[in-house]
């Protein structure tokens, strides 16, 4: 047999799939459909790297083997191409993202091609092409329709040496990251999305779907539901109330003090009995700088100013509080205040501390002079009043209803999940298709006008005042109103780099219509996507994002399912031979177009299938990329030892059917490296034995075919198989056959055989001994008695020595 020569054989069948249109989804097909979804990648300049083919190469697994499976498998591909890093580089090179972007693509395709993904490329989309976007602008226009989006006054990262605003990845340390200078926060009006309309579904509806348990705990915690109370707290002079949120109404008699954060409105509405009100302004100026993570940090040294000259009134017990204004009170979380209740709170407790506020203690059994007692969870109430001696939970239902009978608030959940900033002023991106006239308001761009073309510009820089570069451009600004036809001037923001990618995996399923975002047909057919993988990092913001959009197309009857995705998984990163995160400036970043060509795709994707558990971050190693091609070619050399038989081999029955088994189990189950390790041995049984079958080689072949599909088709074809590999069935394994032979094996204890077990005949001595000492016998035989000596012959007989 000629050599193993990687690049003439991946090449062929790269060619013949393509002509073939092997791995192309079919709208009409009486088969059962599988969606498979992996993220599509941001075509950035530095090219794929080969932490990307890791997700790819699972799910192509999966889609390769359901394929034999008889499924119409969509296993699509595209790109997200709008965002800041193309535009940075348009802006330093004075290039068109639009041509940066199309570079890009060209160059991360033929990467993909070259590893053999079994992607449908007649579906490929790009987030860009004004075909694409025009559905994202018309998804925007129905958002808006129903209130649910809106103009509102946001907080933006600015930069005053630069005249710019940021994006949050801009930001480093509150720096500005291509100055250095300090950012500031600037406030402006933006749009909005109301997903916290949606926030109680986008928990509920995690019970329809299986995502791996961590993923769905990110997806909680980052809505963040907070069950409490809301109070009205009356301030002294003014005829003004205070509403404070808290999740803990059962301490109230032990609010001492009452925190505003720094933006709070009443101080401004109230400054004339505000007696330091300089004081309060100057400390408010340094709030605004800094970040909201900078301000929660627990860690953080607590400051603050008291409000002089005004007090609240703590409603439980009428006494006078003094209020105070820190930052660690945020504007944006429930109402903006909090009564402060340093014996439970830990926050509370430190700021009292600092600023020597009353602590009292309201639940027993910690000691509140050294810490704030927060473990209170079976705590009984003490130091109020009609709640004393009550448990926590009671005094909660009961301070609740007097709260609400009073006239003093109500019950409240509270959702730490804002609105969605859809604002950015930036160039490259899908422009807001909204018009402003000064009668009429904010009016729609006519649907039929879609897609509203991003203009062509001069320069792709922000405007001095922070504007987008659109702004600059008065023929595009200045229109009419759609509704009154008197002039009017087109929103100037454009969507953020989210928006593309929320709605992209409905577009795949009718990628080319340009009558709808896709047909009703299609989207009943297709969806839901049945396995969805990306990366953690994007556990919570983009599936978020994209699980609203969806139950927001279902709300308007685009979709026919709640839920977007039945399965979602997660990888690991794949990291430097340091361990550390590959990147350009640690240089340590391995292409992958080396690989391909040195040692080939198939070792490739053996290769990062291999490398460790797929869930866990790992380090890329030069010897396991070897080791996988050693085994490939080794692969290759069962054709020197083939012979023509369409039986299985009888001897190795048992470890055949075990294997198929296992390979079928563990591709399903993020197993890649164990299935791939099971073939390895089977590959080492088929050598020892000194001959394979035909009929066992092409079982051989199709198990590993998902993991390594061009060595696999060769060999086959060169077997004289027809038809071709990817036309033909998924082994099945017949569950008898994969059980060893079972043998009973006598237990002797002290010299007399007590009971025998049985076990299989290559069973592992620990396991062995495990069942022996589980024995209802053999306990009763050695029950209170000391072991002295066990002695295990294997496949003969197990001896037990006792006193
Ligand atoms: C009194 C109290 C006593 C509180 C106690 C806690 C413990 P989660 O669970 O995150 O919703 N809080 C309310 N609004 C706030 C804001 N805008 N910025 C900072 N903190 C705020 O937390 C709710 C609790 O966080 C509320 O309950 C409030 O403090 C504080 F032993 O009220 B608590
Ligand atoms: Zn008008």
């Amino acid at each position: 047999m000629k050599n193993y020569d990687h690049k003439l054989i991946e090449g062929k069948w790269q060619k013949i799939w393509d002509e073939e249109d092997t791995f192309k989804a079919n709208n009409d097909s009486d088969k059962p459909k599988y969606y498979a979804l992996v993220e599509f990648p941001y075509p950035s300049g530095e090219g794929l790297h080969v932490g990307h083919p890791r997700p790819y190469t699972a799910l192509d697994v999966v889609s390769r083997k359901r394929r034999l499976e008889g499924y119409n498998v969509l296993f699509p591909m595209g790109w997200d191409a709008f965002g800041l890093p193309t535009e940075n580089y348009a802006i330093k090179n004075k290039i068109h993202p639009k041509i940066v972007t199309e570079k890009n693509i060209k160059r991360f395709k033929s990467q993909l091609k070259s590893i053999g993904f079994s992607f449908d490329w007649s579906r490929e989309i790009n987030t860009t092409d004004p075909n694409y976007y025009k559905w994202t602008q018309w998804i925007f226009l129905k958002l808006f329709d129903k209130g649910l989006a809106y103009k509102e006054e946001m907080p933006i990262n600015w930069c005053p040496s630069c005249k710019i605003g940021l994006a949050n990845e801009e930001v480093v340390g509150g720096h500005c990251e291509r100055c250095g200078g300090e950012v500031i926060r600037k406030v402006k009006n933006q749009w909005m999305l109301k997903i916290t309309e949606y926030a109680e579904r986008l928990i509920n509806d995690l019970d329809m779907v299986d995502y791996i348990e961590r993923v769905k705990l990110q997806q909680k915690n980052w809505i963040g539901k907070s069950d409490g109370a809301e109070v009205e707290f009356k301030i002294s002079k003014t005829n003004e109330t205070i509403k404070v949120f808290t999740t803990r109404p059962d301490t109230i008699f032990g609010a001492t003090y009452m925190v505003l954060a720094p933006e709070h409105k009443i101080i401004d509405q109230h400054k004339e009995y505000i007696e330091n009100f300089d004081e309060v302004l100057a400390y408010r100026e340094e709030v605004m700088k800094k970040s909201e993570f900078e301000r929660t940090e627990l860690s953080k040294e607590k400051t603050g100013v008291e409000l002089k000259g005004i007090k609240a009134i703590n409603p439980a017990n009428n006494k006078m509080i003094p209020i105070w204004i820190s930052d660690y009170v945020l504007i944006t979380y429930g109402t903006g205040a909090v009564m402060a209740v340093p014996g439970h709170d830990e926050r509370d407790w430190e700021f009292a501390n600092k600023f020597n506020l009353p602590i009292v203690e309201v639940i027993k059994g910690g000691d509140v002079t050294k810490e704030a007692y927060t473990n209170t969870e079976n705590g009984i109430v003490v130091n109020s009043d009609f709640l004393n001696g009550l448990t926590v939970n009671k005094a909660k239902e009961e301070i609740i209803n007097w709260i609400e009978k009073n006239k003093l608030g109500k019950r409240k959940i509270n959702y730490k999940l804002r609105d969605w900033v859809f604002s950015r002023q930036r160039y490259w991106g899908e422009p807001i298709p909204m018009i402003y006239c000064e009668d009429c308001g904010w009016v729609k761009v006519p649907e039929e006008e879609l897609p509203l073309l991003l203009p062509e510009v001069e320069n792709y820089e922000p405007t001095d005042n922070g504007e987008s570069p659109l702004a600059n451009i008065p023929e595009w600004v200045n229109t009419t109103c759609p509704k009154c036809g008197k002039p009017a001037k087109r929103e100037t923001d454009t969507m953020p780099q989210w928006a593309g990618s929320s709605w992209y995996f409905l577009r795949y399923t009718d990628p080319h219509n340009d009558q709808e975002l896709a047909s009703k047909e299609a989207l009943d057919y297709w969806m839901p996507v049945d396995w969805y993988n990306g990366g953690m990092e994007h556990t919570t913001l983009h599936l978020l994002y994209s699980r609203f959009w969806h139950k927001f197309l279902y709300d308007c009857g685009v979709v026919k399912d709640p839920e977007p995705y039945m399965k979602r998984t997660s990888h690991g990163m794949i990291l430097g031979n340091n361990n550390e995160k590959m990147s350009k400036s640690r240089g340590n970043v391995i292409n992958p177009d080396d690989i391909v060509n040195e040692y080939g795709a198939d070792t490739l994707r053996t290769y990062e299938m291999f490398i460790g558990d797929f869930e866990k971050s790992v380090p890329w190693s030069e010897n396991g990329l070897k080791g996988c091609r050693r085994f490939l070619e080794r692969v290759w050399k069962l054709q020197d030892i083939v012979i023509d038989s369409n039986e299985y081999t009888k001897a190795l029955e048992t470890n055949i059917h075990k294997t198929i088994k296992k390979v079928s189990f563990d591709y399903e189950n993020l197993k890649f490296n164990t299935a791939i390790a099971s073939l390895m041995s089977l590959l080492n049984d088929f050598n020892d034995y000194g001959r394979i079958t035909k009929k066992d080689l092409e079982t051989y072949l199709l198990l590993l075919n998902p993991v390594a599909p061009h060595i696999t088709e060769e060999i086959w074809s060169n077997l004289g198989i027809k038809p071709s590999l990817n036309k033909s069935v998924w082994p099945k394994y017949d569950e008898a056959k994969t059980i060893d032979e079972i043998i009973e094996i006598p237990v002797q204890i002290n010299g007399r055989v007590r009971t025998t077990i049985n076990v299989e005949l290559n069973e592992e001595e620990s396991s062995i001994r495990e069942k022996v000492f589980k024995n209802d016998i053999v306990v009763k035989f050695i029950e209170g008695k000391k072991i002295i000596k066990e002695i295990y012959v294997p496949r003969k007989i197990f001896n037990i020595v006792v006193k």
